[in-house]
């Protein structure tokens, strides 16, 4: 892409509304626009980070056994006049009517939604195990509306809802995406942690949230240190092992680790001082197994090994993908802008052309910009006519985990610098070595 031809709002100033850094860095380096309180526009370079984000989101779904489908935002009140539920969420749900004044809501989450399209299909235990799941916007009526991606009132959410016959199949489930979970947030470049917790509006009595460490976080969480050192299960893990998972789970729940509202202070003050992490987190994700509360009062029976019919046991999981931009910005930056994890990052290479117009940086761009874009990496040439400060100033502050700075000095000795985002190193090279470096 030539950023003559992009479409990248750069904000010079400190945007004074923005009270976190990932929230400032996004409106500075035009990734969103706010459209309302706590609603927000995804500009082109923040919809390529989204993308990514629920790229992986979606291949580790996918690997674990989940299937991919889509269900609408706006939902009827009838659905949620079964569960009990429309009286009880309170005013964080959207009420609409429509125009034959039907109560409709735009959908805060879809437990009642895939419960009614289980039970309209699905007869017998021999179909189950079943985990369906997709990726669509939410709105939740927050109080408080806060720090821009992190706290929307309409927001991405990967919401995955198994099936199973009983207890010990959901339990198995469970764990699927549990591992699930640890490996996706792995591969964003995050280290999470999960945390037994409340389980609120959703219900059960089994749940963990996923908390990325970060002063910014609004939770107040407590766990053992020894977490931070623990492997992230490899992409051979057998999901399908029930024995295999139970012990990953086990050995991610053996320590302790809490958020404030299900906080032990006794057993957090037994772990040995150097071991006690007090410190703000980000949820990340929120993963629950609530057994029948839904498909019993909904009527999702399904006919066991032995013909009677009996509620199935469900749960469900939740990953926000837009919070997850944000989180990832908070836990990768410095003072100058983001550095993108790769697997994430909007482009991979940012070319800045040092002497826009001149006779052989020009050429060397254009050659530079070709040869990589023809081998499949995702380039940013920035080809307008600015100084070379300003150009670095917003090559590290939309961070692309590489560029290549090419003047009229390095090129008179065939050279082009190739400065790596995330360390700041920076190494002289040909421009068919950086080719070759930038393209494996
Ligand atoms: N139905 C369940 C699981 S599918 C559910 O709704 N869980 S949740 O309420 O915990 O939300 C799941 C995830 O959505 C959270 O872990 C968080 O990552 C994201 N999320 C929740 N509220 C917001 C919000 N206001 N803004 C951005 N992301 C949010």
């Amino acid at each position: 892409m030539r950023l003559s031809r992009y479409f990248l709002p750069i904000l010079r100033d400190t945007p004074k509304e923005a009270e976190i850094v990932s929230h400032r860095l996004m409106l500075r380096a035009g990734m969103i626009r706010q459209e309302a309180s706590g609603i927000y526009a995804f500009l082109p370079l923040g919809f390529r980070v989204l993308q990514k984000v629920c790229q992986i989101v979606r291949e580790e779904q996918d690997r674990a056994g989940a299937i991919e489908l889509l269900m609408p935002t706006i939902q009827s009140a009838e659905l949620w006049r079964e569960s009990g539920r429309y009286e009880a969420y309170g005013k964080e749900m959207l009420r609409i009517k429509d125009r034959h004044e039907r109560d409709m809501l735009y959908g805060p989450t879809n437990e009642e939604m895939i419960t009614e399209i289980f039970r309209a299909y699905v007869r017998s235990y021999k179909d189950l195990p079943l985990n369906l799941y997709h990726v669509q916007w939410k709105f939740r009526d927050e109080i408080r509306p806060r720090f821009g991606l992190m706290r929307g009132r309409e927001f991405l959410m990967k919401d995955a809802y198994s099936f199973d016959i009983d207890q010990e199949g959901a339990r198995h489930s469970y764990n699927k995406m549990f591992v699930a979970y640890l490996r996706t947030f792995a591969r964003l470049g995050l280290k999470s942690i999960p945390m037994v917790a409340e389980t609120g509006p959703i219900g059960g009595n089994l749940s963990h949230e996923f908390i990325i460490l970060a002063d910014t976080g609004e939770s107040e969480v407590f766990c053992h240190r020894d977490y931070l050192g623990f492997e992230v299960p490899g992409d051979n893990v057998k999901f399908d092992d029930a024995a295999e998972l139970e012990a990953i789970v086990g050995k991610w729940t053996s320590l302790y680790a809490a958020t404030s509202e299900k906080h032990d202070a006794k057993a957090f003050a037994a772990l040995a001082a150097d071991k006690q992490v007090s410190a703000r987190g980000i949820e990340v994700g929120h993963i629950f197994y609530f057994g029948t509360k839904y498909s019993a009062p909904m009527k999702a029976v399904v006919a066991g090994p032995d013909g009677t019919e009996r509620p199935v046991h469900m749960g469900s999981y939740g990953i926000g993908p837009s919070r997850l931009v944000a989180a990832i910005i908070e836990a990768s930056h410095d003072e100058a802008g983001i550095k993108w994890p790769e697997a994430v990052a909007p482009f991979k290479v940012a070319i800045l052309n040092l002497k826009q117009g001149g006779a052989d940086t020009d050429p060397a761009c254009e050659q530079l910009y070709q040869a990589l874009s023809a081998k499949g990496v995702d380039v940013l040439y920035h080809d307008l006519d600015e100084r070379p400060g300003a150009k670095f100033a917003t090559a590290d502050l939309i961070g692309l985990p590489w560029q290549v700075l090419v003047g009229p000095r390095g090129l008179a000795e065939g050279k082009v610098e190739v400065k790596r985002r995330s360390d700041g190193s920076r190494e002289l090279m040909s421009p068919a070595d950086a080719i070759e470096r930038l393209a494996t």
